[in-house]
């Protein structure tokens, strides 16, 4: 009577493929890192360390680690008798929590660098943003279903919202003030951000939230955005700012 919820063949393979790509991004980027001078590598430095950390986290949910079955009670919609519950046990990969508690961060600071930042906004987009992982943590384990659930969800957006707030609203302003190349790029990348981000919050309601999406598709899904949001956005900052005026500038 249970449903059981877990990875097949294809989830699998795609957790090994992502593995390998987060590996040769970080090689590359590592690479990258060695041809310019060691005063002006914060953003290699940054951008390798992101895509090493997702490595590991997907090294561990390739092999079975950072998973754990969550149990939730599902209401049967299509059932007259009322309050009768579906129990679904499903894979939570809470491996990726990890990952994202790093992560996220330390994409902020490659953003907030980009858009010159003063010490107290990117403190505070982090701060934010480390509150979204950890209550998104909450709303993936707590609570077998009940209304809690989507109250730690609501306050993980509320947060993310915050960290659009302050790429969208005051990264622009500082950005433009480096000039109109950085202005230009850092509205495209940080653009480009906020639109894969977004897509995180809806994957997670579908999958994880009310379980509608297979575990194999759910990790698809996050495959492509993570592969969007890590190697193809770093390998975008690290090309376009080596070009950029204020490469002259030691960070
Ligand atoms: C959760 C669920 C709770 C509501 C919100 C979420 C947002 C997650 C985001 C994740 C971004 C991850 C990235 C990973 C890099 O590879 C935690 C899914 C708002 C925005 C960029």
């Amino acid at each position: 009577r249970p449903t059981y919820q877990h990875v097949h063949d294809s989830g699998s393979r795609t957790l090994w493929v992502v593995f390998v790509i987060m590996v040769i991004a970080s090689i590359v980027f590592a690479g990258m890192s060695w041809r310019v001078p060691v005063s002006k590598r914060l953003y290699y430095v940054l951008t390798t360390m992101i895509t090493i950390f997702a490595s590991i986290s997907y090294f561990a949910m390739a092999t079975g680690h950072g998973i754990s079955y969550n149990h939730i009670k599902v209401r049967e919609s299509h059932n007259h008798v009322p309050d009768t519950f579906h129990d679904v046990y499903r894979q939570v990969f809470w491996a990726r929590y990890v990952d994202w508690s790093v992560t996220t961060p330390l994409l902020l600071i490659d953003l907030g660098l980009l858009a010159g930042l003063n010490g107290g906004h990117m403190l505070m987009a982090v701060v934010a943003d480390i509150i979204m992982i950890l209550t998104g943590l909450f709303a993936a384990f707590g609570s077998e279903g009940t209304p809690q659930k989507w109250g730690w969800y609501t306050i993980a957006c509320i947060a993310y919202l915050v960290v659009v707030w302050h790429l969208a609203i005051n990264g622009r302003v500082t950005s433009k003030a480096k000039g109109s190349k950085v202005g230009k790029f850092f509205v495209a990348i940080a653009g480009f951000t906020v639109i894969i981000w977004t897509l995180y919050p809806i994957v997670w309601g579908i999958s994880d939230g009310s379980r509608k999406m297979s575990v194999d598709s759910e990790i698809i899904a996050y495959a492509v955005l993570d592969i969007l949001a890590k190697p193809v956005f770093g390998a975008w900052l690290l090309i376009t700012h080596a070009r950029l005026p204020e490469t002259d500038i030691d960070l």
